[in-house]
C-alpha cells in the first residue's frame, strides 16, 4: 500500500527541518517505509480537499490505502505500531515509550510553542518585552527536568524508540533560541537523534524541496 504524506510547498524555515513533516519523514525512515510527498500551498491548506484529509487546515497528513491521518503523534505511533524498530517489544518498554511520544507532545512541546510565539508572532507588541523572559524560563524549568532526567543516558529509556524521535523532534524547534545549548546534554541528546541515518534522509529529502526557495510569509506553529 503506498504511502502518501503532505508537506509544505515552500516551508517558512527554508529548509531547517522545522516543519512537522519532518517528524513523520523520520519515522517512515526508520521503519523503512517508502513513501511519496504532496506539495501544498498556504492557501490550499484551507480548501475543502486538504480540509477532508486535515479538519485543521494542517500539514503533514498521511494516506495509506483507505486510511487518512493528522497529527504528527497519530502518524508516528501508527507507524511505529505496524513496523518494527520504533517501539520495543517488552509490553511495559513499549508502553513506557509511548508515554514518552505523550510527554514530547503534551508536556515540552507546547511551552516550546509558546516561546516560538513570543519570539516571532509577538515580538513587536508593547509587552513583548517582559514577556519573552518569562516565557522563555517555563521552557527552562521543562529542559531542566528532562536534562536531570535523562543524565548521560543516550535515549530517554534504553534503545532510541518513537519517544526519542518526537522528544527530539519537539526539541529541535529551540535550535534558533539557543536555550537548547544552555542544557549540554540534551544539545547532545538532538544531536545524536540528528545523526542517525534515517534523520538524514528526513532531512535531505525536506532540504531538497525548500533550499533555496525564499520563505512564504505565512506565520504558522
Ligand atoms: N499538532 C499538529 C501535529 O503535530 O501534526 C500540528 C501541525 C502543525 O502545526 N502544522 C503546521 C501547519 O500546517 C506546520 S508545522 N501550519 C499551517 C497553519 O496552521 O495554517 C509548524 C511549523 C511551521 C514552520 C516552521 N518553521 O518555519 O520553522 C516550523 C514549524
Amino acid at each position: 500500500m503506498s504511502i502518501v504524506i503532505t508537506a509544505f510547498e515552500r516551508s517558512p524555515d527554508g529548509g531547517q527541518g522545522l516543519a512537522r513533516d519532518t517528524r513523520v519523514r523520520w519515522a517512515l525512515e526508520e521503519v523503512g517505509q517508502p513513501y511519496q510527498v504532496r506539495l501544498v500551498s498556504f492557501p490550499a491548506l484551507n480548501e475543502p480537499a486538504h480540509l477532508r484529509l486535515h479538519p485543521f487546515g494542517q500539514i503533514p497528513t498521511y494516506e495509506e490505502g483507505g486510511l487518512a491521518l493528522f497529527e504528527t503523534g497519530s502518524i508516528v505511533f501508527h507507524l511505529a505500531e505496524r513496523h518494527p524498530g520504533l517501539l520495543p517489544d517488552d509490553a511495559d518498554a513499549r508502553a513506557r515509550a509511548i508515554t514518552w511520544m505523550f510527554a514530547a507532545l503534551n508536556t515540552v512541546e507546547p511551552v516550546i510553542l509558546d516561546l516560538v510565539i513570543a519570539r516571532i508572532v509577538e515580538r513587536d507588541k508593547s509587552w513583548a518585552p517582559e514577556r519573552l523572559p518569562l516565557v522563555a524560563d517555563r521552557v527552562r524549568q521543562r529542559l531542566t527536568q528532562l536534562s536531570t532526567y535523562l543524565g548521560e543516558a543516550d535515549w530517554l529509556d534504553g534503545a532510541f524508540s518513537a519517544g526519542d524521535l518526537m522528544m527530539a523532534s519537539v526539541l529541535l524547534r529551540l535550535r534558533p533560541s539557543g536555550l537548547l545549548d544552555e542544557f549540554p546534554n540534551l544539545a547532545a541528546y538532538v544531536a545524536r537523534g540528528e545523526a542517525r541515518p534515517a534523520y538524514q534522509r528526513a532531512f535531505a529529502a525536506q532540504w531538497a524541496i525548500n533550499a533555496a526557495k525564499p520563505a512564504a510569509g505565512s506565520s504558522t506553529r
